[in-house]
């Protein structure tokens, strides 16, 4: 089983869900910069409060502020790691490389987990997160068009993109990225 790996998605794919099963079942470290970035704003730090700001807007939080997160966690991890919702642009994407290539760990594979726009925001909407409402959903998904889409060809143009129905019930879905893995 492949154990450097990256999960890529529109908003409401089911990243996180799916990044959290497979690192339990498969002891990988699950390096979310959702959680991570929301986790700071429960802190109530300046960073946390600045940011906070942000993802309520369904804007990108600063490339330098994520990037800080990753490296000083990703840097002490032995046993495999899984980036869930990292990188969200062409720049993260760079750092990302660069940063891989110093710790002498190349990314393995990426999971593309693709939705039709309907379930996704049927989800979202049931979810309701603070940042789960129309207008921003509406503008995450159009930030994923622009920014984080592009890293979907890039990876491919690598050899290590495999693309999943994220359609499905969260069972099958999972049985087919374990599967794509194996
Ligand atoms: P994230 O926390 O990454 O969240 P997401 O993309 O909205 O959701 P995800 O795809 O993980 O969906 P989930 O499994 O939870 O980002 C939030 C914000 O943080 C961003 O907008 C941005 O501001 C900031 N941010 C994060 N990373 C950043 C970065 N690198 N750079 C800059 N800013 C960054 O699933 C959603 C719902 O669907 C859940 O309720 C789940 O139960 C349900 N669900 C999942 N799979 C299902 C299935 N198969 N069937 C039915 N329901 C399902």
């Amino acid at each position: 089983m492949k154990k450097k790996l990256l999960f890529i998605g529109p908003p409401g794919a089911g990243k996180g869900t799916q990044a959290k099963l497979f690192c339990t079942k498969y002891g990988l470290e699950h390096l979310s910069t959702g959680d991570l970035l929301r986790d700071e704003v429960s802190s109530g730090s300046v960073l946390g409060r600045k940011a906070s700001e942000v993802m309520n807007k369904g804007e990108l939080v600063s490339d330098e502020l994520v990037l800080s997160i990753v490296e000083s966690r990703l840097v002490n991890i032995k046993q495999g790691w899984l980036l869930d919702g990292f990188p969200r642009n062409v720049n993260q994407a760079n750092s990302l490389q660069n940063l891989l290539k110093k710790i002498d760990q190349p990314l393995e594979a990426v999971i593309s987990i693709q939705i039709s726009d309907n379930y996704l925001i049927k989800r979202l909407l049931a979810r309701g997160r603070e940042d789960d409402n129309e207008e921003v959903i509406a503008n995450r998904l159009q930030i994923y068009r622009d920014k984080t889409s592009p890293l979907v060809d890039l990876y491919r143009k690598q050899g290590i993109l495999v693309g999943i129905d994220g359609n499905a019930d969260i069972d099958v879905v999972f049985s087919c990225i374990e599967k794509a893995l194996g």
